[in-house]
């Protein structure tokens, strides 16, 4: 059994073992559900066909969100395997590496802010609106977010509104799809991790460190406690929660002057 037993839950933004979404993955498929994955280009075709074997699921389909065409023709793909399914897990986040860097007002530009938003926030509510209906009832839809959208965050710029954008669209899908058979939004808020998204990034290692040092539980998080709290809210236990952002950042977010 498991308490996410005859679930059917599309998972998107793997692309290597150290994903969030891969945390997930594995979480959800302790968990006994069924899975369906999407990748975002060639590039990744072959190691996510790999990776899904260890998950039981020949269910692998393209998705480049920067286009809602692609995102339509997901849905058209996936619909050949699963009529109906039971939860979505969006874990998509991009800037222009240019934006990740430097005083915000001198690295912001248009072109950064466009894409930031549109692959980080909009291509949640894209997907959604695309398989509206083909969510069952008690449906789970969640994404992953962090801090940066509430408190100003050296270099993280622009994606700081963009997650602040999602974080808001968490709170409009619940609040529209909670009528349509008790559907879920949440979004988890998610303490720093090495992955490939964040190897990229300009003293990462040293972002590590300070969580180390001053979260309430004096480390970092790891993509299987990320992995557990998304299986917990994909599940019924989790029916009366909704619209929510949920930290699993060790409590790094209401802490403050720790280092002292
Ligand atoms: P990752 O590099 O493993 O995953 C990012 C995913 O985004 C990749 O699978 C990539 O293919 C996908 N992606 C990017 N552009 C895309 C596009 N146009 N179309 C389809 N897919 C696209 O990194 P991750 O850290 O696991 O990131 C997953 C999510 O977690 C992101 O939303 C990120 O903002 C968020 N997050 C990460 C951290 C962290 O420290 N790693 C902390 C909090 C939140
Ligand atoms: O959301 C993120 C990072 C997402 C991300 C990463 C990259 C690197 C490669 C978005 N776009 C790109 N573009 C690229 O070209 N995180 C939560 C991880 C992260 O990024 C930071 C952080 C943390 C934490 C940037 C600055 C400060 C802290």
């Amino acid at each position: 059994m498991g308490f996410l037993n005859g679930k059917r839950i599309l998972i998107s933004g793997i692309i290597s073992k150290l994903s969030i979404a891969y945390g997930i993955a594995q979480a959800m498929y302790k968990q006994n559900a069924e899975l369906a994955f999407t990748y975002q280009d060639d590039r990744s075709k072959y190691r996510i066909e790999e990776f899904a074997k260890n998950f039981n699921t020949k269910i692998i389909l393209p998705c480049d969100v920067s286009d809602d065409k692609n995102i339509k023709l997901l849905f058209i793909s996936l619909s050949k395997h699963w009529k109906n399914f039971d939860g979505l897990v969006h874990s998509i986040g991009f800037a222009p590496t240019n934006q990740l860097s430097g005083n915000y007002i001198d690295t912001v530009n248009y072109e950064g802010f466009k894409i930031a938003h549109k692959i980080s926030s909009y291509s949640f509510v894209s997907m959604v609106k695309e398989c509206r209906m083909m969510l069952n009832p008690n449906a789970a839809l969640l994404t992953l977010s962090y801090l940066g959208s509430k408190r100003a965050i050296v270099n993280y710029n622009i994606m700081g509104p963009a997650k602040a954008s999602l974080e808001a669209n968490v709170r409009y899908i619940a609040n529209a799809l909670g009528p349509e058979g008790e559907i879920r939004v949440n979004a988890i808020s998610a303490g720093p991790v090495r992955t490939l998204a964040s190897s990229g990034i300009k003293n990462f290692r040293k972002i590590l460190e300070y969580y180390k040092k001053v979260s309430p539980i004096r480390r970092t998080v790891t993509i299987e406690e990320i992995g557990n709290t998304a299986a917990f809210l994909c599940s019924d236990l989790a029916s009366g929660i909704t619209g929510q952002i949920i930290y699993v950042d060790g409590g790094f977010n209401i802490s403050n002057m720790n280092e002292l």
